[in-house]
């Protein structure tokens, strides 16, 4: 870890201009959509984090301001503010105007960037209308401003202080932005993240854009363990205590905190520099190879699988299992298409033997969880098997019955799953207004009777027992497979449409049934919704009338503006019907309002953040019912999921 001081001016070197960023602002952040807006907020606070991890910054706040700004301010060294020999100016202004001076070129500092985020800040100076930087720093104040990125003055000294650290404040460029509204949600979401990964620092996050202002404070003692007792909520554990496993070798940290349930997904997330891998890695395959080792060894040494009569495979232990794998690598290298994958091959070794080590260790010191265990790896054993045998039944009978598809399916005509669309309709009746309102040259319809099943609560070999889900899959034209690993992957390039529709009644129970349908694809067909082809439908709300003249409202206040349109100022002129149901709109309603790409409202069902995708469906959809009462009486039920 690095001294105060090592990084002085000199250290930071100059490489490219702001004017590249404001060129091509994909390259850097991704994208110029909520995602890349909010990318600049991660920027900033990646730079805190740093901060937090080289063991000075304990406090770091967050602010949305009027007028889409936010400010984050730290406690950590502050950026220094000292000549910068070649260029001749404060480093602060280095910093914030020259892309990839972050100063930190020290290899045995951790750096949240590299690889994924990491572009710096002077990045998100670049993208910025405005950004005023303060920093407190050996007793005084000092302060930049800048308007896209050109500094407006030189640095000022602007005060004393007794404090220390960064204060950013920055408001983006409507220029380069489609939208700028920040979402108190996704911030709320990574602080937690951030909290629960970085234990004992302190995250406020602060709202001042509402008439009263909205507050969080985000702070977990217990870090990693914390974490997963909060994803596991709304199951039952099978052991008491979270198991904890931590080390160090070769400047490699690894933080591991594992749970095992009474239910047999596994959620098991992983982070390098607090980065989310979406994709794993080799930190994640490290932990996975001594986890199956110990756990093996040890059940073949007492001789339970043996007696058990089930071949055991590596798959059988990661049902229930709920973790964090944690890794602090100083030069990570990101690969795979998303860059959602740890590459770094020294990794592995690294992970398996701090794991292994500590894994022996807890199975040796307490043999009651360590039978419990045992016994639920041969139950998962046994269930797999029966898994496999009702997926072949039901793929037998395909093959059988020449791969027909379900008789309740209207096929579209189209042979091109790429314009080929399937909805998935609650009830028959609504099916069959779908069926006569569609374009049937690309559109299938599926009607679903009544609820679905619950796949949080059921096992596996349940789900293919159950007509409805037995119907998706055929129609869809997919199944599951395992494959070398043992690992369950869907063949998707199989699949007959390229979108999904899920479409419901705008009530209780509509809501009810597309969060069974969505719970469904997120557990079974999860690289769907990664590869974007899962939507669903809005109706609209309200039908607006007035003599002849009618319009949709699809919200209350789409329904006021029509209103006072139609009514020429005078609202109790117009007559106004709610939908509750698709089965009150006929069929030619339901495709000019539902159905007809032209006019139709679709939300593309997306995870921005897996483990809370994974804790809020265990939580409305699991076996506890305590979380659950509380969740619903303080949400929305979509209030989270980003559908
Ligand atoms: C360059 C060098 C050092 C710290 C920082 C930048 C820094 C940047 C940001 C952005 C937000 N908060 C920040 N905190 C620190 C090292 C400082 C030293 O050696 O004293």
């Amino acid at each position: 870890m690095s001294q105060q001081g090592d990084y002085s001016a000199s250290s930071i070197q100059a490489l490219e201009g702001l004017e590249a960023v404001r060129k091509r602002p994909g390259m850097y952040i991704g994208s110029t959509d909520e995602k890349g807006l909010h990318h600049l907020v991660w920027e900033v606070i990646d730079n805190s984090i740093d901060e937090h991890l080289a063991g000075y910054c304990t406090h770091i706040e967050v602010t949305i301001l009027k007028d889409n700004m936010v400010k984050v301010s730290d406690n950590g060294r502050g950026i220094p503010v000292d000549l910068h020999e070649k260029l001749q100016k404060s480093a602060l202004e280095v910093v914030m105007t020259v892309l990839h001076a972050g100063g930190k070129f020290d290899k045995d500092s951790y750096k949240v960037s590299g690889g994924l985020h990491g572009v710096g800040v002077s990045c998100v100076n670049a993208l910025s209308a405005y950004v005023k930087a303060e920093v407190f720093r050996d007793g005084k104040i000092y302060m930049q401003e800048y308007e896209r990125g050109k500094p407006k003055a030189d640095v000022k000294q602007i005060g004393e202080t007794k404090g220390r650290g960064t204060t950013i404040t920055f408001q983006p460029d409507s220029e380069i932005f489609e939208t700028l509204d920040f979402k108190f949600e996704t911030l709320e979401e990574r602080l937690k993240e951030l909290s629960f990964l970085n234990s004992g620092l302190h995250i406020y996050l602060k709202d001042e854009r509402g008439e009263t202002v909205k507050e969080k404070f985000f702070f977990s003692e217990g870090g990693l363990m914390e974490f997963v007792q909060y994803l596991d909520l709304g199951r039952t554990p099978l052991i008491e205590k979270p198991i904890m496993i931590k080390g160090k070798e070769d400047n490699v940290e690894v933080e591991i905190a594992i749970q095992y349930n009474i239910g047999f997904q596994e959620n098991l997330f992983s982070y390098v520099n607090n980065i989310h891998t979406r994709d794993g890695g080799t930190h994640v395959s490290g932990f996975r190879r001594a986890l199956v080792r110990v756990f093996k060894q040890y059940g073949d040494d007492n001789g339970s699988f043996a007696k058990s009569k089930i071949e055991i495979s590596g798959e059988d232990f990661r049902e229930g299992l709920t973790g964090i794998v944690s890794v602090k690598v100083p030069e990570p290298q990101f690969k795979g298409q998303t860059k959602g994958e740890l590459g770094n091959s020294e990794v592995v070794g690294i992970v398996s033997r701090i794991t292994g080590e500590a894994l022996s260790a807890y199975l040796e010191e307490n043999p009651k969880e360590a039978r419990r265990i045992v016994d639920k790896v041969i139950l998962a054993a046994t269930a797999r098997e029966a898994a496999r045998k009702a997926r072949d039944l039901v793929q037998r009978k395909n093959v059988l019955t020449g791969g027909g598809l379900p008789g309740k399916l209207a096929d579209c005509s189209s042979r091109s799953a790429a314009d080929s669309e399937i909805y998935l309709v609650e009830g028959d009746s609504a099916g069959g207004t779908a069926k006569q309102g569609r374009n049937r040259m690309f559109q299938a319809i599926l009607p679903l009777r009544g609820k679905i099943l619950n796949v949080e609560k059921a096992l596996e070999y349940r789900i293919y027992e159950n007509e409805e889900i037995k119907n998706i899959f055929t129609a869809l034209g997919v199944h599951i497979f395992e494959n070398e690993d043992g690992e369950r992957k869907l063949n998707i390039e199989k699949l007959r449409y390229h979108k999904i529709v899920i479409m419901c009644d705008a009530d209780v129970d509509g809501s009810h049934i597309t969060t069974l349908i969505l719970t469904f694809f997120y557990r079974y067909m999860n690289e769907l919704i990664l590869n974007g082809h899962l939507y669903i439908a809005r109706p609209p709300l309200y039908l607006v009338k007035k003599g002849k003249e009618s319009k949709y409202a699809w919200n209350e206040k789409e329904r006021k503006e029509i209103t006072l349109e139609l009514g020429k100022g005078k609202e109790d002129s117009v007559h106004i019907q709610r939908y509750k149901g698709l089965g009150e709109m006929n069929a030619e309603q339901l495709w000019e309002t539902t159905m007809d790409p032209a006019t139709r409202i679709l939300t593309q069902v997306t995870i921005e953040n897996a483990a809370d995708a994974s804790y809020y469906f265990s939580i409305l959809m699991g076996d506890d019912v305590p979380p659950r009462r509380a969740f619903i009486e303080t949400h929305a039920i979509y209030a989270k999921i980003d559908v």
